[in-house]
């Protein structure tokens, strides 16, 4: 008999004390002015590198020795087209042995589309000049 009440008097204290500390801790007021409004949910989705939406066709102007924009971002089954506005020649050349992908030569206003049907992310360079990369994402 003794010991079951000595029990319950434990039980209660330790029931008594986390519910004090508890409640010491519920002061915080949570009356501060919050300002996330929903007025100002228009970020707009710019495309930020690697984050861009995927779409079903993109451009790649070729210029200035450079692939524009260096990344584009496509739709399974997307296609990616390149057009050449340089006097010299360039290619856009898949960098994986064997090339995933290869426009050939293209020559002064020649463009050459090249549909991406598995995805990945594939990196091309241009043969003639290897200092010219992009990278052509398929989601
Ligand atoms: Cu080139």
């Amino acid at each position: 008999m003794r010991r079951r009440v000595a029990l319950r008097a434990f039980v209660g204290i330790a029931l008594l004390v986390p519910a004090a500390g508890a409640l010491g801790g519920c002061g915080k007021s949570s009356s501060g002015t919050s300002s996330s409004a929903g007025g100002s949910t228009q970020q707009s989705s710019a495309p930020s590198g690697g984050g861009a939406a995927a779409v079903s066709a993109a451009k790649v102007t070729i210029a200035s020795y450079k692939f524009m924009p260096a990344t584009v971002t496509v739709k399974a089954g997307g296609k990616v087209t390149w057009t050449n506005q340089d006097s010299d020649r360039h290619t856009a050349s898949s960098e994986a042995e064997p090339r995933a992908f290869d426009t050939d030569t293209l020559n002064k206003g020649q463009s050459k589309a090249i549909d991406f049907k598995n995805p990945g992310t594939y990196r091309y360079i241009c043969v003639y000049h290897a200092f010219m990369q992009g990278t052509v994402v398929v989601k």
